[in-house]
């Protein structure tokens, strides 16, 4: 989905053998865990410099730049070159772009501020093309993608009066509609767009003993703080958590946790 980002070739998800590095930078990283294997093979005496704008970030680094009002992690970016004098090339302009483009949902978000318009704007004029960049990201789906979040959506319950809605995506799932888990990212965006609702969540069955979820709260609930109680983390309005059950397990401890959250604010209409 990503491919078509300059310098996107020259990502790797290790670092080369033999290297050690000394200054390691981490961003959008809420805690360690989130950055995945390479963490590991970081020395104890590298510094770590954690730069992210989640509320619940766990300050890791030994330098910690955390700013929770800017709507990605991109924006951090800008002003850090701009300080430091650096040029913003069209190259990076498209990449803080698309960082901004879907840190707030295609500027849909409550996170779309008129500092997040504004930064767009000043990367479109220096190089970015909006609705270049929306076709590669949004339009870009293949035929399984869709295929999965039909099964997923059938399963769709809704519950609390339209407050609750909730949907899995098995690993059966997946074989039917030959596609990989990381095409289950949108179903959550969709169970969310249901009129009047406060509360979405999605179960993905990675495996017997480990299911992940996915929430999105538009009411008084605090997507983080419910998710935070199964490990997880994330923001106010978007988070998820990675649970060592199965996914009937998974579903049954966090469907009672969602509905006591939801049952602890008061109704939104
Ligand atoms: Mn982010």
């Amino acid at each position: 989905m990503y491919a078509f980002l300059p310098g996107f070739e020259d990502i790797q998800a290790e670092p080369p053998h033999g290297v050690d590095p000394h200054l390691v930078f981490f961003f959008d990283s809420g805690n360690l865990e989130r950055s995945g294997n390479a963490v590991r093979k970081i020395a104890s005496h590298a510094t770590i410099v954690n730069v992210d704008h989640h509320p619940s970030n766990s300050r890791f680094g030994d330098i910690n730049l955390i700013d929770a009002n800017a709507s990605a992690v991109g924006q951090m970016v800008m002003e850090m070159l701009d300080h430091f004098g650096y040029a913003i090339t069209p190259t990076i302009a498209v990449n803080l772009y698309v960082a901004l483009l879907t840190d707030t949902g295609g500027f849909r978000h409550e996170n779309t501020t008129p500092r997040a318009l504004e930064d767009a704007a000043r990367l479109a004029h220096l190089g970015a093309d909006p609705g270049h960049i929306a076709t590669q990201v949004y339009k870009m789906r293949p035929e399984t993608t869709l295929k999965l979040n039909g099964l997923a959506l059938a399963t769709m319950r809704v519950e609390m009066e339209g407050r609750l809605a909730w949907a899995k995506v098995t690993r059966r799932m997946l074989k039917e509609a030959n596609a990989a888990m990381a095409e289950s990212e949108g179903i959550i965006d969709t169970l969310n767009s249901i009129a009047g609702l406060e509360l979405a969540i999605l179960f993905k069955e990675v495996s017997g003993e480990l299911t992940k979820i996915s929430v999105r709260s538009r009411g008084g609930v605090d997507a983080a703080a419910l998710c935070a109680s199964f490990g997880g983390g994330g923001h106010i309005r978007a988070a998820g958590a990675e649970i060592e059950r199965s996914m009937d397990e998974a579903t049954k401890m966090v469907l009672a946790a969602a509905k006591e959250a939801i049952l602890a604010t008061s109704p939104q209409r």
